[in-house]
């Protein structure tokens, strides 16, 4: 399949996914249900699904596998779109990175944090993501939270610092993914809003390096409205890349196909995109699921590129003139009409 791209769409107008969007299909309660592909012969299915930009962890593509990924992605006439470094899935990090309560974890993940930047700029991804993780707490005053906190911006400024001496003006931005729950029963950076008050409190010096990925399921996870979400980091000059996916309310994290759950509200969210004439990479963070077959791992991929574009070459036709006149007039339950007519 050639690549997917997202007419009229300013700047890259690829589509990004992760490696690990195509996993074995375990969950917390049985183990895979697939052969487990090794990471780096994900990438040729990722080509085949249409995909242009390639996400992974640390834990998936590390320093020693650089080389021969550039060569797959050359092959494949792929790029790297986002690197991010685990501070979840090693035991060592069962209680956090950067906010463990052990600072023998702390250093470490600062140093994860540190060879990640280098890996990002040696991929070539313009964009490295911080995934809260593990950051976090199940158990009251397990720790303490004005230590947390001071511990993140410590060490994002150290990340900040780093990058820029080494880089420049080519250091990669950094992205801070919220999320609100799981793995932890209550995450630090769990919204938008906190995200960007964590940024407000770092180094002048390294602020403009960071902004935000807001994940779509992540913020219905926390009940809130992701169309909100993301026109907040807009306003802020803060987003720097996106995850897509859907999510059916407030339960567990289900990574469903991007269009699914909540299609009209994914229509608003590209209207919003659209005007805000965003830039960025358009990335899934969807995950196969335990009941999808070997042959048809890539269903989730091509099932939510699909409902992206058609999304998307909708919201182009929304008129944003009516939009502009239901607001005037104060006509919200016409322009919820209106908003389906464009839809269905
Ligand atoms: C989740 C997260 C992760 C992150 C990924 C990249 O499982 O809740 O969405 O998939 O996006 O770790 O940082
Ligand atoms: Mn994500």
């Amino acid at each position: 399949m050639s690549k997917i791209t997202i007419p009229s769409k300013a700047g890259k107008t690829g589509i990004g996914a992760g490696v690990w969007n195509l996993g074995p299909g375990r969950d917390p309660f049985g183990g895979p249900t697939r052969k487990e592909i090794p990471i780096l012969k994900r990438i040729p299915l990722l080509a085949q699904s249409g995909i242009t930009y390639v996400e992974a962890h640390d834990v998936e593509i590390g320093p020693r596998d650089v080389a021969k990924t550039q060569k797959l992605l050359k092959q494949y006439g792929l790029k790297m779109g986002m690197y991010t470094p685990s501070f979840f899935a090693a035991p060592v990090f069962k209680d956090g990175a950067m906010t463990s309560n052990d600072s023998k974890v702390r250093k470490l993940a600062l140093k994860n944090a540190l060879q990640a930047v280098d890996v990002t700029v040696e991929l070539g991804a313009e964009v490295m993501v911080f995934w809260n993780g593990r950051e976090g707490f199940d158990f009251m005053l397990a720790k303490n939270g004005q230590d947390s906190i001071r511990r993140m911006i410590e060490g994002f400024n150290a990340v900040g610092a780093y990058a820029l001496e080494k880089y420049g003006k080519k250091a990669p931005r950094f992205a801070m993914e919220p999320k609100p729950n799981e793995p932890r029963a209550n995450m630090y950076l769990s919204n938008v809003g906190e995200v960007l008050y964590l940024i407000s409190r770092l180094d002048p010096a390294v602020q403009p390096l960071f902004g935000v990925n807001p994940e779509t399921a992540h913020s219905r996870m926390a009940g809130l409205d992701y169309v909100w979400d993301v026109e907040l980091c807009l306003e802020a000059g803060k987003l720097f890349h996106i995850h897509l996916n859907s999510q059916d309310t407030t339960r567990y994290d289900q990574d469903l196909p991007f269009g699914y759950t909540e299609p009209l509200k994914d229509l608003a969210l590209c209207v919003v995109l659209q005007d805000a004439k965003w830039e960025g990479i358009l990335a899934f963070d969807v995950k196969a699921p335990r009941t999808d077959a070997q042959k048809d791992i890539t269903d989730i991929l091509t099932t939510s590129a699909a409902n992206l574009r058609r999304l998307w070459a909708k919201a182009l036709k929304v008129d944003r003139k009516k939009v502009a006149a239901f607001r005037t007039s104060g006509r919200y339950t016409a322009l919820a009409g209106y908003l389906a007519e464009c839809l269905y």
